[in-house]
């Protein structure tokens, strides 16, 4: 049986999963080349030194920048990443997200955040949730990205429950594989296309929701 449920931040709490890509897609042009959505799924769920290598290789520009210079990349995609995010707000949760945690609680399961944002104590702020959560395990408590289990084993410590009693909600490929290599029951949240490897695919935390009732 479940015991705790952990769920994913960015695609699948709140959208911000648009706001990376178009930070991303802004850093290409200014490098020269070009970034498509179908380029950015490589990019949900994975760190953000990780999507810079990725976006640069995309780019044919791997090989270019130093060390520092990519710090400094990192840090004009963030910035223009910040712009959107200071203008969040409760009214940007996700519909259906809520309630499901809601109804998680009422069945005495806990419930945790893993999330690969270092942006990600910022945006619960925003979007007033932080107090919903169990435990957190952000970008900023990990030392390897999705799909390296390590933040959801982490998050299933820090809950205090079994890893194999513990259910996942995720919107990145690299995210369900992630959870798969960490024993859990993953949750696609988006398209098969992308999340084939999860258990069980839903569109949203909303249409959960309304099958639930
Ligand atoms: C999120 C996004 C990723 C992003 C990563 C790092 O993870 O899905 O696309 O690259 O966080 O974010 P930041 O640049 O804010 O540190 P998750 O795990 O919440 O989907
Ligand atoms: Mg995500």
């Amino acid at each position: 049986s479940i015991e705790g449920a952990i769920f994913d931040l960015d695609g699948v709490i709140v959208d911000t999963a648009k706001y990376h890509y178009s930070a991303w897609k802004k850093l290409a042009n200014m490098l020269g080349f070009e970034f498509t959505e179908k380029d950015n799924e490589k990019l949900k769920g994975v760190s953000r030194k990780e999507s810079l290598e990725i976006l640069l290789k995309i780019g044919g520009k791997e090989n270019e920048f130093s060390r520092a210079q990519r710090e400094e990349l990192m840090d004009i995609k963030n910035n223009w990443y910040l712009e959107y995010i200071v203008k969040l707000t409760e009214d940007d949760i996700l519909p259906g997200t809520k309630e499901t945690i809601l109804t998680l609680k009422e069945q005495g399961i806990k419930v945790g955040l893993a999330t690969a944002s270092k942006n990600a104590m910022l945006i619960l702020e925003r979007l007033k949730i932080k107090d919903l959560f169990d435990a957190i395990v952000d970008g900023t408590q990990i030392s390897r990205a999705k799909p390296d289990p390590e933040i959801f084993l982490k998050c299933a410590q820090k809950l205090e429950v079994d890893p194999k009693k513990c259910i996942v909600f995720e919107d990145a490929a690299a995210g369900i594989k992630a959870a798969k290599l960490a024993g859990m029951f993953a949750v696609g949240v988006g398209s098969l296309d992308t999340l084939s490897e999860a258990d069980i695919v839903v569109s949203s935390l909303a249409q959960l929701v309304k099958e639930l009732n």
